[in-house]
């Protein structure tokens, strides 16, 4: 609640609402019949609407009614790969008669056919498969996504899908927080070859990534169809050198300890996590780095082994949430369906899977001194929605209670 005084004027006032504010030790910090000013895109005043300093209204060049909607800070889905070309619907039906995500890894499917698709792509091709996946976002409340690079895999088609991530954010109203993945599969001209293409992406992909500022941070998949513990850890140590953060796909399919490797470099998150140890869980809470769950690559690929999500809540590791959007393993743009998922097989309650789409996925983006929590100071990344309490936004399978998306203060039509 703030005590200090409104500016002389104000962007706009909200009213007549409810609030999960995400701060403080309530779960949701909820406001019943609360009020949020804002000014410069930020949000100035927050509280009950009772304590509204007087004159307010007069001072607001709008006024918004919301008729007893709940308020949340806009959700941030901080692990995407929404810049893609084409589907894996054929590969999704080998899977259902009986071969495995990895066994089509290894026979050169999967990730590799996503980037014969990207590669073939012209720039706009790209853009126009790209765009509506983050419209659908957008409906679902969403103002703020990282999206990952990593369907490239060669210096030229990183850097054309790391632009298309940057056009989007220039596009849409939504903060895009581009990352380089380049060592997300080994590329067909590299077969046999691991450590040459580590070479290459330390040497050359890596360098023109950072010098043209493309991306913010740098992740990798360390796993058996991926990069070793080995080379990960030298593409890691590459990204720190170039000053840009570290985030890895970690202990998905195994233990490989890269959650290990990710807190040594003070990473900023290590996501998936289904077969992190307890010497991983320890790991993670003494470096400070957010636990990212995907709950949504873990039933479309239809794994059985959970993250130790009740582990990691003992250590006091922070827990984010994201869509993990890709053609491969989670092909969705829904992040209110991953907080069903994520509450229905991973065992998180409604209040944590919010946070994991505001509060933690804020932080596991280094953002959380701007988004992700309703508090004065913070921008006015909003989300409105038609509810009566906030965990319905976890309850439902399907369906969008999404009224209004507010943007740095605007009000957008979605
Ligand atoms: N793990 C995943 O689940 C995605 N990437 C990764 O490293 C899958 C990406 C894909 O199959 O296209
Ligand atoms: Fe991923």
């Amino acid at each position: 609640m703030s005590h200090t005084k409104l500016p002389d004027n104000l962007d706009s006032l909200w009213l007549d609402c409810h609030l999960a504010t995400m701060s403080g030790p309530e779960r949701y910090g909820a406001i019943k019949d609360g009020a949020l000013a804002v000014k410069d895109g930020r949000i100035v005043w927050v509280g009950p609407e009772s304590y509204l300093p007087a004159g307010s209204i007069e001072r607001a060049k709008e006024t918004h009614h919301l008729g007893g909607a709940w308020v949340t800070p806009g959700l941030i889905d901080c692990h995407t790969h929404l810049v893609y070309a084409g589907s894996r619907a054929c590969e999704f039906e080998m899977r259902l008669m009986g071969a495995t995500y990895e066994e089509i890894a290894r026979a050169g499917g999967g990730i590799v056919s996503t980037v014969k698709a990207v590669r073939a792509a012209s720039p706009d091709q790209l853009y126009a498969e790209s765009a509506p996946r983050l419209k659908a976002m957008q409906r679902e409340g969403v103002t703020t996504l990282e999206i990952k690079s990593g369907y490239g895999l060669d210096t030229a088609n990183e850097i054309k899908m790391l632009k298309i991530a940057r056009r989007l954010g220039i596009d849409f109203p939504v903060t895009v927080y581009p990352t380089f993945l380049g060592a997300h599969a080994l590329p067909p001209e590299f077969q046999g070859r691991p450590d040459a293409y580590v070479d290459l992406l330390v040497e050359e992909m890596l360098p023109a990534v950072a010098s043209q500022k493309l991306a913010l941070a740098v992740d990798a998949f360390c796993e058996r169809i991926g990069f070793s513990f080995g080379q990960t850890e030298r593409i890691l140590a590459a990204a720190e050198a170039h000053g840009l953060k570290i985030k890895l796909h970690a202990e998905q399919l195994s233990d490989q300890k890269g959650a290990q490797l990710a807190a040594r470099f003070k990473a900023l998150s290590a996501d998936h996590l289904e077969y992190l140890s307890q010497e991983g869980v320890e790991a993670l809470a003494a470096a400070g780095t957010v636990a990212v769950l995907l709950p949504g690559a873990f039933y479309f690929l239809g794994e059985t082994r959970k993250p130790p999500v009740e582990a990691l809540r003992e250590a006091g590791v922070p827990l984010a949430l994201a869509t993990d959007c890709n053609p491969g393993s989670s092909p969705t743009t829904s992040p209110l369906l991953m907080m069903n998922m994520a509450c229905v097989l991973f065992g998180l309650t409604p209040a944590e899977s919010l946070a994991g789409f505001t509060i933690n996925a804020a932080r596991a983006l280094g953002l959380h001194d701007r988004i992700g929590i309703l508090q004065q100071g913070k921008m006015a990344d909003l989300a409105v929605w038609d509810i009566n309490e906030p965990a319905e936004l976890a309850y439902r399978m399907g369906g969008n209670p999404c009224r209004l998306l507010v943007k740095e203060g605007a009000a957008l039509n979605i």
